[in-house]
C-alpha cells in the first residue's frame, strides 16, 4: 500500500455534517443503516467522485436523498465507495451494511467482548462499521439509536445524552443518544450488554449536574469506588488547573475485557480496558491504582484537549496525546508526591521512548510519513509529545505557558488543528519566536548534551561549556541545533545554593536555554569550586554527559535542592559503575563504596519520602544498561553486573535494610493513598535487596510476608522476589497464588507476567508451557501482554537467550497472532527495537528471527511496517 505523506494532505472534497445511525445489534449479524448529511467541501476538488473509507465491508443499500442510484452510479467494495457523480449541492446518502462483531478479532469497529458488544475507532476502525470519511478532520453531529433483544443487552449506551429509551415487540427494546458536539468519526461509540452500574454525580463549577457511570461486568461493582473517585478528583482538576468544564449532563466509562489499548477516550462514553478499572486491595497492586488515577484522568482529560480539539489528521497524534500525557503527569505530580511522580515519568520515558529512539523504529514526535498509523501510538508520540510541553513550560516559563493554553483552548475550540496552531499560541501569548523550538517536533532522536566546567579560583569564576550533537536517525542523517532548556543551580561547599550571576554582576534565571551547537556560560562570586547541577527535573528530554566526579555525584545525591537530580545523581553513580562492569566484567574501584554511602545516606533520611528512597534504591534496569552501552551489548554481562553491584550494595546496607522492613510497615488497614503506598514501595524495595542472596532463613521470611499479607501489593511484591530463586519453595508459592485467584483473570495476569520475567535458561519452556494453560487466552490482548510480553520485553537474558530460542518464539507467536489481531501482533513485534545494539552472535539470530517474520505470506500491514522497519 502506498505511504500517507504530511506533505499531501489536503481537505476531504466531501464532509459530512451530521449522522443518523441505527444500529441493530445482533452476534453475527449486526445491521447498521447511517443516513448522512453530505455536502462538498468548499475548498475541495468541485465536482470530485464521492470517496468514503471502508474496511472489510459489504454494503446492503444505498439510496442519494431517497434514490436507490442506478448500478453504473457507484461503486463499493470492502475498502471503499465510490459514487461517481454526487450531487453537486448538499444531499442524503443512505447507506446500509451488515457487520459480524463476533468474528471481528481485530477489536477495531464492532465486535463482542465477553458477550457485550463494544467498539473502538480510533484510529481507524469506524470504516468497518459503515462506509464514511473516516479521517479526524471531519467533524459531525451523530445520533444513534441502538436496538437489541433486552435480555442479552438490557444497557445501551452512546455517546452523548440519552434522547430516548423504550421496549419493542418481542422482548426488545432500543434507546436514543445524541452528541450535540461535532466529532471526528474515530470518537464514535456505542456499548450494548448485560453490566451493572455504579453510579455517581458531579457538580461542574457552572452548576451543571453530571451523571457519572461506571459500567462492569456484574459482581464487580465493589471493585469501582477507586476509578469513580479519580474520575471526581480529574473533574475538579481540571477546572482548577486548565479552566477546563465538562460539557454533556453524562459521563459513562465501560470496562471490558478485551481491549487492544488501555482506554478510549470516545466523546460522553470512554471504553476501557478492564485493568484500569477495576481496584480492590486484594486485587490491585499500588502500581495498578496509581495506573488506574492516571488512565482515568488521561482520558477525562482528552475531552478538552483531543476532543473538543481534535487533530486535523493523523500526523498530529501528539497534539492530543502528548499534551494530554503532560496533563495526566501534572495531575498525578498534585495527588501524589510530585518528585517521585517525575522519577518515575522519566523512568518509563527513558527505558520506552530513548529505546525506541536509540533504534530502527525512531521517528519524529510528529512523524511526517506512515504506513499504518496503528504503530504511531508510541512513546516517542506520547510520552516525547509530553516531554516537549513540559520544556516548553520551562522554556517560556509557567505564566506565559497558563495564557497560551489559554489561548489554545478558547481560539481552537471545535477544531481539527495542527502542532502549529498548538506552538503559534504559545509564541503569541510569550512573545517569543519559537521557530527552533518547532525543531522538537521535527528531528528524531534524542538529542545529546556534554557539559564541561571550569573553575578559576582567582577570578572567582565557573564556567559551563555546553556542546549539543545529534546522531543520525531512520530518514535524518543531518540535524540543527535545537533549543534545550537546562535547568540549572550551583551548589556551594556547604551544601547551599548559590546566587547566579553573570561576569559583569547580573542576577540570572536559573534556566540555560541551550539554543546554539555550543555555548558557555560564566558566573561570577565563586572563589571557591561549586558543584554544577544541570538539568534540573529532567527539564530537556536529552541524554547527558557531564564531567561530574564520582564524589560530586555522591555529593549532589545528599545536598541537590532538587530532589528529581539528588535520584538522578545516585542513578548516574550506578549506571557508570554497571556499564564498565558490564564492558569489562569488572567494577570501578571506588564507586561502590560512594555509591553505598549515597543510598545509605538516603535510607538513614527515608522518613521524608519513603518513596522517594524507594525509587534510589532501585538500580537502572538491564535495559536501561544495554541502551546506554549502546552496542555490542551482552545480556548475561549485563545481568552479571547488576547482580554483583546488588549484593555488593546489600553487604554495605544489610542492617538498615532489616532495620527498613519494620520502620516502614504500614500501620492499620491497607489505604491506597500515595503516602501508604511510599511505606510500602520502600519496604518492598528493601526486601528484594536484603533477600537477593537467596539465604533460605532470607527467603523463609519473604514466604511468610507473602502469605500473611493483607493487600495485593505486599503479596505481590514478595511472590516476585521468591520467583528470582529457584526451588521448590517458589513453585509451590507460585501454584498456591494461582489457586487462590483462579476465577481472576487481571490477577492470574500478574501470574504469567511474573513467570515470564524469570532470568534463568527454563523461563522459555515455562513460557511456552503456560500457553497451554487455561489461565491464558491467545485472543485476549492482556494475556498476551502479560506472557509473551513480560518475555520480550521485560526479561533481557531470555529473550535474548544466545541460542536465539527467545527471537525465534516471539516470532512464532506474532506470526501465529497476526492474522486475528494485527495491532497487538506488531506492538508484541517491536521488542526487537533494539536488536542492532547486541553483539555479533544475537544480532545475526535476530535478524533472522525478523526475516522469517517478513518471509511470511500474509502479512498485515501493521506487522509488515514494524518488520519492514526493524530490518531497513
Ligand atoms: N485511547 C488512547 C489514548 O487515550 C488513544 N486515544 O491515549
Ligand atoms: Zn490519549
Amino acid at each position: 500500500a502506498k505511504p500517507v505523506k504530511l506533505s499531501e494532505y489536503r481537505v476531504a472534497d466531501h464532509v459530512v455534517k451530521t449522522v443518523h445511525l441505527d444500529i441493530v445489534l445482533h452476534p453475527t449479524a449486526t445491521r447498521v443503516t447511517a443516513v448522512l448529511a453530505v455536502e462538498p467541501h468548499p475548498q475541495g476538488i468541485a465536482g470530485a467522485p464521492l470517496v468514503f473509507d471502508g474496511d472489510g465491508l459489504t454494503l446492503a443499500a444505498i439510496a442519494i436523498d431517497g434514490r436507490t442510484p442506478a448500478p453504473e452510479a457507484y461503486e463499493a467494495t470492502a475498502d471503499r465507495l465510490v459514487i461517481h457523480n454526487p450531487p453537486a449541492g448538499p444531499f442524503r446518502l443512505t447507506l446500509e451494511t451488515v457487520v459480524d462483531p463476533q468474528a471481528n478479532t481485530q477489536l477495531m469497529g464492532l465486535y463482542r467482548s465477553s458477550g457485550t458488544w463494544c467498539t473502538q475507532c480510533e484510529a481507524e476502525g469506524f470504516r468497518r462499521i459503515t462506509y464514511f470519511p473516516d479521517r479526524p478532520d471531519v467533524l459531525a453531529v451523530y445520533t444513534t439509536r441502538i436496538e437489541a433483544e433486552k435480555k442479552a443487552a438490557p444497557v445501551l449506551l452512546g455517546n452523548g445524552n440519552l434522547v430516548e429509551a423504550g421496549d419493542l415487540p418481542h422482548g426488545r427494546h432500543y434507546a436514543v443518544w445524541h452528541d450535540p458536539h461535532p466529532k471526528p468519526s474515530y470518537l464514535f461509540a456505542l456499548v450494548g450488554g448485560d453490566l451493572a452500574e455504579v453510579s455517581d454525580t458531579f457538580t461542574t463549577r457552572s452548576g451543571r449536574v453530571v451523571k457519572l457511570g461506571i459500567f462492569v461486568e456484574h459482581g464487580k461493582e465493589d471493585r469501582c469506588a477507586y476509578a469513580m473517585d479519580a474520575l471526581k478528583r480529574s473533574m475538579r482538576w481540571d477546572e482548577e488547573a486548565f479552566g477546563c468544564e465538562y460539557d454533556l449532563d453524562v459521563f459513562n466509562i465501560v470496562a471490558v475485557s478485551d481491549f487492544n489499548m488501555g482506554a478510549m477516550e470516545n466523546k460522553g462514553l470512554n471504553i476501557f480496558n478492564d485493568k484500569y478499572v477495576l481496584a480492590l486491595p486484594d486485587t490491585a497492586t499500588d502500581q495498578d491504582y496509581a495506573a488506574i488515577e492516571a488512565i482515568i484522568a488521561h482520558e477525562y482529560f482528552h475531552n478538552w484537549t483531543g476532543n473538543r480539539i481534535t487533530c486535523r489528521d493523523w500526523f498530529q497524534l501528539c497534539l492530543k496525546e502528548g499534551l494530554t500525557v503532560f496533563r495526566d503527569q501534572e495531575f498525578s505530580g498534585d495527588m501524589r508526591s510530585r518528585a517521585v511522580k517525575r522519577i518515575a515519568d522519566v523512568r518509563l520515558l527513558k527505558s520506552h521512548q530513548f529505546a525506541e529512539d536509540a533504534g530502527p523504529l525512531s521517528h519524529p514526535v510528529r512523524p511526517e510519513i506512515y504506513h499504518e498509523i496503528n504503530n504511531f501510538y508510541t512513546a516517542t508520540v506520547y510520552e516525547k509529545g509530553a516531554e516537549i510541553i513540559r520544556a516548553l513550560k520551562v522554556l517560556i516559563g509557567a505564566e506565559a505557558f497558563r495564557r497560551g493554553m489559554d489561548l489554545y483552548l478558547v481560539r481552537h475550540d471545535g477544531d481539527a488543528a495542527t502542532v502549529e496552531d498548538f506552538i503559534a499560541c504559545f509564541a503569541e501569548a510569550s512573545g517569543r519566536d519559537l521557530t527552533q523550538f518547532f525543531l522538537w517536533y521535527r528531528q528524531s532522536g534524542t538529542p545529546q548534551v556534554a557539559v564541561a566546567t571550569r573553575h578559576d579560583p582567582v577570578a572567582g569564576t565557573f564556567t559551563v561549556d555546553l556542546k549539543q550533537t545529534h546522531l543520525p536517525t531512520p530518514g535524518q542523517d543531518v540535524k540543527q541545533p535545537m533549543v534545550l532548556p537546562l535547568a540549572f543551580g550551583l551548589i556551594g561547599p556547604d551544601g547551599a545554593e548559590r546566587p547566579l550571576f553573570t561576569e559583569d554582576g547580573k542576577a540570572v534565571p536559573g534556566v540555560i536555554a541551550l539554543d546554539a551547537a555550543q555555548k558557555s556560560v560564566t558566573f561570577s562570586g565563586h572563589p571557591t569550586r561549586p558543584v554544577l547541577s544541570i538539568n534540573r527535573g529532567f527539564s530537556a528530554p536529552i541524554v547527558l554527559k557531564t564531567d561530574l566526579t564520582a564524589a560530586d555525584l555522591g555529593f549532589l545525591a545528599r545536598h541537590d535542592g532538587d530532589a528529581y537530580n539528588r535520584w538522578q545523581a545516585i542513578q548516574t553513580l550506578a549506571t557508570d559503575h554497571l556499564v564498565a562492569a558490564s564492558r569489562k566484567g569488572a567494577a570501578l574501584a571506588g564507586g561502590v563504596d560512594i555509591l553505598a554511602d549515597a543510598l545509605a545516606a538516603v535510607l538513614a533520611d527515608a522518613g521524608r519520602d519513603p518513596a522517594f528512597a524507594a525509587q534510589a534504591l532501585t538500580l537502572p534496569s538491564e535495559s536501561d544498561i544495554a541502551r546506554e552501552l549502546g552496542a555490542e551489548v551482552d545480556p548475561d554481562a549485563i545481568h552479571a553486573a547488576r547482580r554483583a553491584l546488588r549484593l555488593a550494595i546489600r553487604s554495605r546496607l544489610d542492617g538498615t535494610l532489616s532495620d527498613a522492613l519494620s520502620r516502614f510497615a504500614t500501620p492499620g488497614p491497607y489505604s491506597p493513598d500515595a503516602a501508604a503506598a511510599g511505606r510500602r514501595a520502600l519496604c518492598n524495595v528493601a526486601l528484594d535487596l536484603w533477600a537477593s542472596g537467596g539465604e533460605a532463613d532470607r527467603l523463609a521470611t519473604v514466604a511468610a510476608r507473602h502469605r500473611d499479607a493483607d493487600n495485593m501489593t505486599d503479596r505481590f511484591a514478595a511472590l516476585a522476589v521468591l520467583a528470582q530463586h529457584p526451588g521448590a519453595d517458589r513453585e509451590a508459592a507460585l501454584e498456591a497464588f494461582r489457586e487462590r485467584y483462579r476465577a481472576d483473570a487481571l490477577i492470574l495476569d500478574k501470574w504469567l507476567a511474573l513467570q515470564a520475567a524469570i532470568p534463568e535458561a527454563a523461563t522459555l519452556d515455562r513460557v511456552k508451557a503456560l500457553l497451554a494453560d487455561p489461565a491464558f487466552a491467545m485472543t485476549n490482548p492482556n494475556r498476551l501482554r502479560a506472557l509473551v510480553g513480560s518475555f520480550a520485553s521485560g526479561n533481557q537474558t531470555q529473550f535474548n537467550r544466545p541460542d536465539g530460542a527467545g527471537y525465534a518464539f516471539l516470532a512464532e507467536v506474532v506470526i501465529a497472532t497476526d492474522p486475528r489481531n494485527p495491532q497487538v501482533a506488531a506492538r508484541l513485534l517491536s521488542a526487537f527495537r533494539s536488536w542492532r545494539g547486541l553483539e555479533a552472535g544475537r544480532r545475526t539470530l535476530a535478524r533472522a528471527a525478523l526475516e522469517r517474520v517478513a518471509a511470511t505470506a500474509t502479512l498485515s500491514a501493521d506487522v509488515r511496517d514494524i518488520v519492514a522497519r526493524s530490518l531497513g
